[in-house]
């Protein structure tokens, strides 16, 4: 079953229960910010106090980072802008009685060629299940060749920082952000402190660990992956989020970031999969 849903704020949100799980899509952003299995905790995040309203982003959920990852592109704002606006809703098929599929889509437009030159078509596939799906599809319309990055920006739920390990990284290389440096990884990724680090090279599952469950993630189209935890002090700074927030998530997000930006030769396409399970 769905439903198009409209908050008091007047952000509108389509509503997916099936007889696997449940979901909720914002039309802005096309932005998943609820998925649980049925009669499981969530395994997405969303801020107790995400901003929910049009023209700001909602922390928490799978934000589309689009056209381009962090600040890579300076001409645009942070992550792009294409979680900032109104998607298309394309269809809703309902596949089996556990198994719902969201299609949605953003073009280009006057607005958008402002900010950035290019003619596109971006479609997201969302499939909600006993697992979430979720592909992004970039098409070139254009008569040049673009560059961009991009990523699943998925805020995943936990019980708590110093309870989890991520596995999969084990030898990988990766940038360090906050020194800039260039470094491998060692064993599993712990948290004792602020990490925003971004992974290359990466072709295996990755395996969230918690105390009481294991989250798989497992990448296509994709050869980066981006691991954030903003710990005390960033956490405190941040928008739509409490100062102890950074306790309860994790982001490990499904990339094109990096030595991972993809160039698209008109009418060619590329897409990013992401399935978790
Ligand atoms: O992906 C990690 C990151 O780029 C961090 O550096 C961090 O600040 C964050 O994403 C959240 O960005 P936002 O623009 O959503 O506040």
């Amino acid at each position: 079953m769905y439903k198009l849903m409209t908050m008091e704020s007047g952000l509108k949100y389509i509503e997916i229960t099936n007889d696997s799980a449940c979901g909720k899509i914002a039309i802005q952003g096309a932005h998943l910010f609820h998925f649980a299995r049925n009669g499981e905790e969530p395994i997405l995040w969303l801020s107790e106090t995400s901003d929910m309203e049009h023209g700001k982003h909602i922390r928490g959920g799978v934000p589309i980072c689009w056209p381009s990852f962090g600040m890579s592109n300076p001409e645009l704002p942070q992550h792009g802008f294409a979680r900032n606006r109104m998607w298309d809703l394309v269809n809703i098929i309902e596949v089996d009685v556990g198994t719902t599929q969201v299609i949605m889509e953003l073009n280009d437009s006057k607005k958008s060629r402002r900010e950035w030159e290019y003619k596109f078509n971006l479609q997201i596939t969302i499939t909600i299940s006993d697992e979430l799906k979720m592909e992004l599809k970039t098409t070139n319309l254009d008569t040049k060749t673009f560059k961009f990055t991009q990523a699943l920006h998925t805020y995943f739920n936990i019980s708590e920082i110093s309870n989890i390990s991520i596995s999969g990284l084990e030898n990988k290389p990766f940038l360090e952000t906050l020194t800039n440096s260039n470094q491998v990884q060692n064993g599993e990724v712990l948290f004792n402190s602020e990490v925003d680090s971004v992974y290359q090279e990466v072709d295996s599952e990755i395996v969230l660990k918690d105390k009481n469950r294991d989250i798989k993630i497992n990448n296509e189209g994709s050869s980066s992956v981006v691991v954030w935890n903003p710990w005390i002090e960033k956490g405190k700074r941040m928008s739509g989020m409490c100062d102890e927030a950074y306790k309860e998530f994790v982001c490990i997000e499904s990339a094109n970031a990096f030595d991972d930006a993809k160039f698209l030769e008109p009418m060619e396409s590329h897409t990013l999969k992401v399935t978790i399970s």
